[in-house]
């Protein structure tokens, strides 16, 4: 569906809308945006390409298996059984999964096949056609079937059985890195919440999670060479609860969960500053030899590690050995940010040592922006989180640190930043960065937010959810979504399909999936949900 056409559906849409309302007064309800788009106008993030055929579908019900293969089974199969999964809930079909050699792969049903010439599919690509006699989902790798998935299960209906409508899909993502973070540090979230969140995110093609494990106010991983951090450092939060932390099989249960749906996770253990937790731990890591009070307030900058003190470094270098240990990703963000008690000098001496002690663990650095300041390892990744207020200058360490070859991860604090509020009347959440409503969330371009830095400095986007004033649930999840939809998009979508209009009404027909998965959503007034 190219994007003109879809801008034209949008506008039709509001042609409708205004001869509803013209021929039957201004109380008329204007149709719902599903009234007028097709499935495949519907999908979200929106496809490279998805074309209805016109023809018959395929009939979705009692009958359909799931039949993954020929060709290498294992991955492929595990693929097959996770959709499955998903689909068995919403639908109440059985859904058996069948492995392609036993069965002829093409009898009726979904189809899971890889295919080792799609090479212009890439790592996550896929091709979807639908006919009567059933859905073909192809792909270059395992997680390209995922992804396609996941589109398919936007072209069923929310619940029960029905008619896929006859069509064709093909799609690949735009940017690598597609990601959402969480800060459990601030408020203590257990591993089942995070794993939830990671089903909601993988729906709409994130492939990473960034979880933020330590800050001033606690410690959220257990260390075995360190155990207070967890023990006592972790026993706080803002406001004073209990606070908790999790163990090394919660956090082995977590990556592993994520990985079954191509969500890599990324941990970030902060420093040198927003480090009072560990400081609180233990007396030796502070300069002075006397340990602070842990913290539950919400100010930020007054903490930092004792950078001349050589304990400092083993205690780094113990702490990234061990979560290094527990990540198959690539990644360790080692934060970065806010380092206003660490002198700048120090800061970068200290960047320098803790980026090679990631680098001896096997790992990529990420950081926050500040490290353009300091001495960037190579391969590190930095990750920008200014305001269109944020000095020309630290922009342009950015754009210096991208043309020396540092990736860049976007997360503009004033588009992604899910603890912004959405207006004044938002009861949790905070306003740094303004007000960000659904609108102003979708509205930029990662490939143009930056001045020089182009797209191709760009790994992704990534919209960060910190919890200074977000200590339930349904505060969670009333400030991520929608807006973590919209950032899905920006990072996996063609740019020539980002327009405001025609995602709101696609966002629109969002509201009866989340409202079935029980997604606490904010029904933000610009969006006219189902
Ligand atoms: N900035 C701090 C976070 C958090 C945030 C709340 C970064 C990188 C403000 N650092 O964002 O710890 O306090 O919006």
């Amino acid at each position: 569906m190219r994007a003109t056409r879809r801008t034209l559906a949008a506008l039709l849409v509001l042609a409708a809308a205004v001869s509803c309302t013209a021929a039957h007064g201004d109380d008329a309800e204007p149709p719902h945006a599903s009234a007028v788009l097709t499935p495949y106008e519907r999908l979200l993030p929106a496809p490279v390409s998805a074309r209805a055929s016109g023809g018959a579908g395929y009939a979705f019900g009692p009958g359909t298996v799931i039949r993954t293969g020929p060709g290498p089974g294992e991955e492929v199969r595990r693929v097959g059984e996770l959709l499955a999964e998903q689909l068995r809930g919403p639908s109440g079909l059985p859904l058996p999964v069948v492995d392609g050699e036993e069965g002829s792969g093409d009898g009726d049903g979904i189809r899971l096949r890889l295919d080792a010439r799609a090479r212009e599919l890439g790592a996550e690509g896929y091709r979807l056609r639908t006919t009567p006699s059933g859905v073909t989902l192809t792909a270059h790798a395992p997680a390209g079937l995922f992804r396609g998935g996941q589109t398919l299960r936007q072209l069923l209906p929310v619940r029960g059985a029905g008619e896929v409508p006859g069509g064709d899909v093909t799609d690949t993502p735009r940017f690598a890195y597609r990601g959402a973070m969480v800060d459990i540090a601030r408020h203590h979230f257990p591993v089942d919440q995070v794993k939830r969140y990671v089903d909601q995110l993988a729906q709409y093609k994130i492939n990473t999670l960034h979880v933020h494990l330590t800050d001033d106010q606690g410690w959220r991983i257990a260390v075995d060479s360190w155990p207070r951090l967890a023990a006592y450092g972790g026993a706080s939060e803002v406001g004073g609860g209990p606070g908790g932390h999790w163990t090394k099989d919660e956090y082995r249960d977590l990556v592993a969960y994520a990985a079954r749906r191509y969500v890599d996770v990324v941990p970030e253990i902060d420093m040198p500053g927003h480090v009072n937790a560990a400081l609180a731990s233990y007396a030796e890591l502070n300069c002075d030899g006397k340990a602070p009070e842990r913290y539950t307030g919400i100010k930020v900058g007054f903490s930092s590690l004792c950078v001349g003190e050589e304990r400092t470094y083993e205690f780094i270098d113990d702490v990234l050995g061990e979560l290094a240990a527990l990540t198959p990703g690539r990644y360790l963000h080692i934060g970065g940010d806010e380092a206003h008690s660490t002198p700048a000098a120090d800061y970068a001496a200290f960047m320098d040592r803790a980026q090679a002690v990631v680098a001896k663990h096997g790992k990529t650095v990420v950081a926050w922006h500040q490290l353009a300041n300091a001495r960037p390892a190579p391969g590190a990744v930095v990750q920008y989180w200014g305001t269109d207020k944020t000095a020309a200058a630290e922009k342009a360490a950015v754009a210096t640190a991208a043309r020396s070859g540092h990736p860049v991860i976007l997360s503009p604090a004033d588009r992604a930043y899910l603890d912004m509020k959405y207006d004044k009347a938002t009861k949790p959440g905070l306003a740094w960065a303004g007000y960000v409503p659904v609108q102003r969330s979708y509205s930029w371009n990662p490939g143009t937010h930056l001045p020089d830095v182009p797209e191709s400095a760009v790994l992704g986007v990534e919209a960060p959810l910190w919890t200074e004033t977000i200590a339930t649930r349904a505060d969670w999840e009333l400030m991520a979504f929608p807006r973590l939809l919209g950032i899905a998009e920006l990072g996996w979508s063609p740019s020539a399909s980002l327009a405001w209009p025609a995602y709101r009404l696609r966002l629109a027909t969002q509201s009866p999936r989340l409202t079935a998965q029980g997604t606490a959503y904010y029904r933000a007034p610009e969006v006219p949900w189902e």
